[in-house]
């Protein structure tokens, strides 16, 4: 009476709000380049990022079709003249790519298929913030307070040095 048993689903929407009450220090966003048409040909990525900011954490997600696009993060030479790099090594595609934004400053992106970033602009530039951190509310001025601390015995400050040694073994000898 009263009790109820957790089925599958539940116990996952229990674990999902778990994970949502952690306290975190940063909120990572997924920015999906181009919305719902995605990344591809003829479409105005530069409008695209206008109003969106960038921060280190952030995602990018690369979607297309698979073997029509990839994506191919290249420096702001390559990107100007649409250079696609020879390592394919460097080369996302798997129609879902995710970009982790690692550091801030600019970063550019160009498909590497045919002339797609040359004649029809394919060709992604964004400028990454660093990253945002919730600063928890703010503590009043650290006094010392006398319930707060371990017992640690004051001892006069040394007139040599002007600071208190830690108590314990600052040192390990041989
Ligand atoms: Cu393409």
């Amino acid at each position: 009476m009263g009790f109820r048993f957790l089925l599958p689903g539940q116990s996952l929407m229990m674990f999902v709000l778990l994970i949502a009450v952690v306290p975190s220090t940063t909120v990572a966003k997924y920015f999906i380049v181009g919305d719902e048409v995605g990344w591809t040909t003829n479409f105005d990525y530069q409008s695209w990022t206008v109003g969106k900011d960038f921060h280190v954490g952030d995602k990018l997600v690369f979607r297309y079709p698979k073997g029509f696009h990839n994506v191919f993060k290249v420096n702001g030479t390559e990107f100007q003249n649409c250079l696609v790099p020879s390592n394919s090594s460097l080369r996302l595609d798997s129609g879902s790519d995710i970009v982790t934004l690692l550091t801030p400053g600019r970063k550019w992106y160009i498909c590497g298929v045919a002339k797609h970033c040359k004649q029809q602009t394919q060709k992604l530039v964004i400028q990454v913030q660093p990253p945002i951190v919730i600063v928890p509310a703010p503590a009043p001025a650290p006094a010392p307070s006398p319930s707060s601390s371990a017992p640690i015995q004051t001892v006069a400050p040394s007139p040599a040095h002007g600071w208190q040694r830690a108590s314990g073994p600052s040192s390990i000898s041989p």
